[in-house]
């Protein structure tokens, strides 16, 4: 498998799941705005949206939207238990978490990489756009579970993880949203969180 990723962006997310499931896979470092890849490729004709992540399987199929990606991801190794059963409404609960997260907490951080400079009133805006979605993510952690989705780590708390550490980037505090907060910490330690933030150059290696 390869898969098509942006330093820190989303595809982040598939990254640390592909780490957590141990399988082989490649990398391949996206320009987006070139549209070209460090292997050479044509990057639109991959993903004709032209954003990562593009997951390209074994058998060439290529897999877009981070929902599907990582899905399909998870079924590859079923046992590997990062994603509920099909057909159980647990899984129904995980598809609703990475919906939210994909339409709702992803996207409320658009303004911030527009690529436009925001104005204090602008950046005010998108703050509290960021702040509506987090306060639902603190809810759901609520009664001190340690996952989204209870007690085990599931496809979704990589995809939410990786978009809560876009705050620090931006400079959005998330000091009203302790859980979370935490939340961000732990799913941060895990060993194949250190090894895409490592390998994708967003951390360095610890001496
Ligand atoms: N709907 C897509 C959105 C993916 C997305 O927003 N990708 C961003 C990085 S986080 C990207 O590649 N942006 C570059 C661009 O649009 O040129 C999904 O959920 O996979």
């Amino acid at each position: 498998m390869k898969l098509h990723y942006k330093p820190g962006a989303c595809s982040m997310a598939s990254h640390i799941i592909l780490n957590e499931l141990g399988i082989s896979f490649e990398l391949d470092k996206t320009d987006t705005d070139a549209g070209t890849t460090e292997a050479g490729a044509d990057f639109r004709k991959i993903s004709p949206n032209g954003y990562v992540p593009a997951l390209v399987t074994d058998d060439g199929e290529i897999i877009t939207e981070n929902p599907a990606v990582l899905q399909y991801l998870a079924d590859q190794s079923p046992d590997a238990g990062l994603a509920p059963r099909n057909g159980t409404l647990e899984r129904t609960r995980l598809q609703e978490t990475l919906n939210f997260i994909s339409s709702e907490l992803h996207k409320s951080f658009g303004p911030f990489f527009s690529g436009t400079e925001l104005d204090d009133a602008a950046r005010k805006k998108a703050e509290a756009g960021v702040g509506l979605r987090v306060a639902h993510i603190e809810r759901s952690l609520e009664d001190g579970r340690t996952f989204l989705l209870g007690d085990t780590f599931t496809v979704a708390d990589a995809y939410a993880f990786v978009v809560l550490n876009w705050a620090g980037f931006v400079g959005v505090s998330l000091d009203a949203h302790p859980k979370t907060q935490a939340y961000v910490t732990r799913i941060a330690a895990r060993p194949a969180s250190i090894k895409a933030m490592v390998s994708e150059g967003i951390m360095e290696q610890a001496a």
